[in-house]
């Protein structure tokens, strides 16, 4: 055996013995999926390999088995993990920065596996190897033959097996290195993860078939004619039944359609032909372009409300089901989600048919980031590097010519954090060459001297209003000013979803409806990329960066996304859901009127229903439809209250009206019924309850007593009505969140936890307590070790019936100049009041820039319900705007009633254990509930990548007074 040729892996060059990319096609052609398990041996390095594993007569049969598509290091985490374990940076490379050069200790997969050529395979033509995804670099032999090698993990590549492939038994062989050149292309922000993780087939290419198809879908708006025109073989005929085209390739027909949007996708089912070969197109009629500014679809600005998604699974890695893709896009458009982002590679071929299917606008981006060169200025980046050049061209033409028949598509990105530099100019210049129908997307050249659009990550709000004024700072090269000033504007990242929050987003809403350069944006990021664990007693948990030891690594920076890693919903998606809701809907009880506007671009309002309801304490007193005329986009209808909402009689409570839109038939990514868009008003207040007269304040034993309501000898509470409760005493601390933890200039947390504030380590000193008729009067000073500011707290209580009162005076004292987490109390009660009901905010948690999807309903909630499973521990679960809530269980009950409001929370833990714990593992139930009730909440901002809270959402310390109120009985 001679040696092998390894220097594809540290060249530069994209590969070879490659086909030229195509479009990824529908075909009849004969095609064998070479999925499965495959025969799989892991070597250290390119030192170790064996040697002529890809002869036909080398024995594999003692090699492990391996499923292909998958990564090798997600198999057995919690056992042997036999093929190494994933590995998180962001932006630092993980191996020395030396390009082209990787490490030697570098992981190469040898596959290996038989596959039968079906006897009917035809015997003409050409015979094509096809991998859809390989990380991230590879050769690949057919019995024996070498067939060429590949880089670009996240592109397919095809390579001509016609020679080495003959009837009957065949064997293929594929050695993958998790590191070459290619890695230093490939610097995002995820696990570092390898192998054949997408498909792999072969593939007949038929003499006289259909190689490549580009077909051109446009939609005059003016004049509602589609037009099509396919760019395909000489001879091929394009028919579109639905429509009566019939037309040669390179013809066009211009024909009356339904043109495609995110809103209303649909598709005509096409076919492009040969004798030889036929190929299935779905054919999506829009036009994309800038116009006048604006980023236009169809004639019409376009408002993106969008997610930044990066593939992933918990078991798997990037490699992911058609059902996991499906899923992804039905709880995308199950909360108003209408375009994606694909950060930063392009994804899954099937993710984007079903794009086209279920709508939503897609900005496709190609597989290239060199972030972590911005750590080493002492090398140039690539991006600016002639010998690049083939590579970066070479990932763009395979993006493009594989994607480009994708209605959905709207814009081709470079690429994310990569700089700037000639080879990116160089991209951009091919594709609107290639092809002019789409505006090209790059952020990381802020002049913008070669893309389309102004796209920006993290811009704060201020920026983002500057930006829609027109009044944003001037380029670098002033010559590029007027272009960019031009413009659209999007944010291709904003509000950082990491941990609770992101914090801030009604407020980016406003500005995107507010100005009409600032078009939207895409979220950062769609899922938590945590990867499933079991411990050994079997309870889940998620794993983030540190967590498999790696010597470097970025920890829980990997888990911020709006779903959690099982893809459940988390706050942050149900507050995006309503704040970008597409019909808006105001009850206005002054005038008694409905206001509901229509804020899609496209879809008029024809497939909703209009529900209203009528509530008393959250009791439904009344329900029924409202009737409204469909609505076009951007009109909108006032109705007065339907007459039975009039005819109601006196309030037994609270009354709020709530009007609903829900779907009013099943859609393919949710059933009817599905609630769109709420919105709700307070028609009456709840009636004041009758005084019941007080009760004095009495020593007893060696503290007080207050009716039933016992107190120790430092005046706190310990009991109500036989109740055991550990006595509410002012705590300002909460469990910091990754948004406190974490910021580009100071964390909040730090200077929460400084000497001179110490909130994480309060101490209460009492300074007197009076004990008479008008009840029990506790005086207090809470402040931290070394720290001189403090807060005077003073706790008034009262009895009123059988009701309990205590009024809170908190009075900072000394210099205080940061926000406080909170401001209320905290009290511990028995275990045992595991069920909460609660009139008030909800369903979820809220914080005061978090607060836009809670309504005010009755909601109950076990306490386990009530905690939100961030993956990394934090401050979570607050409900707001508590009119009342009832913690029951075990034949007791305790109401907490508010004058007129609180936050609540109710634990099995404290905020000291949830700020202790690493994963939601480390969080043991303790033996009583610890419950917050706050007059106050610090808002969440995003600071962990991008602004803080803003400052009407600041808790800043003020003397403040608030009242609760408690009864134990029925
Ligand atoms: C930005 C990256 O584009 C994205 O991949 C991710 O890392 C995100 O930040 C943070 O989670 S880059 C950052 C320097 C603004």
């Amino acid at each position: 055996m001679s040696r092998t040729d390894f220097t594809y892996v540290e060249s530069v060059s994209p590969g070879s013995g490659r086909r030229g990319p195509r479009a990824a096609l529908d075909s009849d052609a004969a095609a064998l999926a070479l999925d499965g398990d495959w025969r799989f041996r892991l070597g250290a390095g390119l030192h170790d390999t064996t040697a002529g594993f890809e002869d036909p007569a080398f024995d594999a049969d003692g090699w492990d088995l391996l499923a292909v598509p998958s990564m090798w290091q997600m198999h057995d985490l919690d056992g042997a993990a036999p093929y190494g374990r994933p590995a998180y940076t962001n932006v630092v490379y993980p191996f020395p920065v030396d390009p082209p050069r990787v490490p030697d200790a570098n992981p190469t997969g040898e596959y290996r596996r038989a596959f039968t050529l079906p006897a009917d395979w035809p015997a003409t033509g050409r015979t094509v190897l096809r991998f859809e995804g390989v990380d991230s670099a590879f050769a690949v032999w057919v019995n024996g033959t070498l067939l060429g090698d590949g880089k670009g993990s996240r592109l397919p590549t095809e390579f001509d097996a016609t020679g080495a492939v003959r009837p009957g038994e065949n064997t293929v062989a594929v050695r993958v290195h998790q590191w070459s050149a290619g890695s230093y292309l490939e610097d995002q922000d995820m696990w570092w993860l390898s192998g054949i993780f997408r498909p792999v087939s072969l593939v007949h290419r038929p003499e006289g078939g259909i190689e490549d198809v580009f077909a051109h879908a446009s939609y005059d708006h003016r004049t509602g004619l589609g037009t099509l025109r396919v760019e395909a073989p000489e001879g091929a005929r394009v028919t579109v039944p639905e429509l009566g085209i019939d037309i040669a390739a390179g013809e066009t027909a211009a024909v009356r359609v339904e043109p495609w949007t995110a809103e209303t996708p649909r598709l005509y089912e096409a076919a492009v032909a040969t004798a030889a070969e036929r190929v299935a197109l779905r054919i999506g009629f829009r036009t994309v372009e800038v116009d006048g500014g604006l980023l236009k679809v169809n004639g019409r600005r376009i408002l993106l409300r969008g997610v930044n998604r990066h593939e992933w699974d918990p078991d798997h890695g990037r490699t992911l089901s058609v059902e996991t893709m499906r899923r992804d896009l039905e709880v995308m458009k199950r909360h108003n989600v209408n375009a994606v982002r694909t950060s930063h590679y392009p994804p899954d071929r099937r993710f984007l048919d079903l794009c086209d299917e279920i709508g939503v606008w897609v900005v496709d981006e190609c597989d290239l980031e060199t972030h972590g060169f911005v750590l080493h200025e002492w090398r140039s980046n690539p991006s600016d590097e002639p010998a690049w050049r083939e590579a970066y061209l070479d990932r763009m033409a395979r993006m493009v010519e594989r994607d480009k028949n994708h209605a959905s598509v709207i814009m081709w990105s470079l690429g994310n954090e990569s700089h700037t530099g000639q080879n990116l100019a160089a991209m951009s210049a091919w594709v609107k060459e290639r092809d002019p129908g789409r505006p090209v997307h790059y952020e990381g050249d802020w002049d913008c001297g070669y893309v389309d659009v102004y796209s920006r990550m993290y811009a704060d709000h201020a920026e983002t209003d500057r930006i829609g004024h027109r009044t944003e700072q001037s380029t670098k090269d002033p010559a590029l000013d007027a272009h960019r000033r031009g413009i659209p504007f999007v944010l291709c990242e904003y509000a950082h979803a990491m941990g609770n929050g992101p914090g801030g987003l009604s407020e980016y809403q406003r500005l995107f409806e507010q100005h009409e350069r600032c078009q939207g944006g895409f979220v950062w990021e769609w899922i938590d990329h945590g990867v499933r664990r079991r411990t050994e007693d079997g309870r889940e948990w998620f794993a983030y960066g540190g967590d498999f030891g790696e010597p470097l690594h970025d920890g829980n920076f990997v888990v911020d996304g709006l779903v959690f890693p099982d893809r459940e919903p988390s706050p942050g998606l149900v507050e995006f859901k309503k704040v970008v809701e597409p019909v808006r809907i105001t009850v206005d009880p002054g005038p008694r009127r409905i206001t509901v506007e229509n804020l899609r671009d496209f879809a008029g309002t024809g497939d909703l229903a209009f529900e209203w309801a009528v509530e008393d304490d959250g009791e439904t007193e009344r329900t029924g439809r409202l009737d409204l005329p469909a609505l076009d986009p951007g009109n909108a209808a006032i109705v007065q209250f339907p007459s039975p909402v009039a005819d109601l009689g006196e309030p037994r409570g609270e009354r709020w009206l709530t009007v609903r839109a829900v779907l009013a038939k099943d859609e393919p990514w949710a059933g009817a019924g599905h609630e769109i868009a709420w919105g709700q008003a307070r028609l009456a207040a709840a009636p004041a309850p009758a005084p019941a007269g007080g009760a004095p304040a009495e020593a007893a034993g060696s503290g007080y007593r207050l009716g039933d309501a016992a107190f120790d000898a430092l005046g706190r509470l310990t009991a109500i009505g036989g109740l055991e409760i550990d006595g509410p005493r002012l705590d300002l601390w909460r469990a910091p969140t990754d948004n406190d933890l974490r910021s580009w200039h100071a964390p909040l947390a730090d200077a929460w936890r400084d000497r001179a504030a110490g909130l994480d380590r309060l101490e209460h000193k009492v300074l007197g307590i009076e004990a008479d008729a008008g009840g029990l009067t506790v005086a207090t000073r809470v402040a931290a070790a070394g720290a001189e500011a403090g807060m005077g707290a003073v706790y008034r209580w009262t009895r009123d019936g059988d009701r309990l009162w205590l009024t809170v005076e908190v009075d900072p004292e000394g210099a205080w100049d940061l926000p406080l987490p909170r401001l209320g109390v905290r009290a511990a009660l028995p275990k045992e009041l595991d069920e909460v009901t609660w009139f008030g905010g909800g369903p979820g948690e809220a914080y005061a820039d978090t607060r836009a999807a809670a309504r005010v309903g009755r909601f109950r909630s076990t306490v386990a319900g009530l905690q939100t499973p961030y993956v990394f521990p934090q401050e979570n679960g607050s409900r707001i705007d508590v009119r009342w809530a009832v913690l029951s269980g075990g034949g007791r009950r305790l109401t907490v009633l508010g004058a007129p409001h609180f936050a609540l929370t109710v634990r099995p833990w404290t905020s000291e254990d949830l700020e202790a714990a690493k994963h939601r593992t480390d969080l043991v139930e303790r033996d009583r509930l610890h419950v917050n009730l706050d007059a106050g909440l610090h808002g969440m901002g995003s600071a962990a990548c991008g602004p803080g809270v803003l400052p009407e959402h600041r808790l800043l310390p003020r003397a403040t007074a608030f009242t609760l109120g408690f009864a134990t009985g029925a």
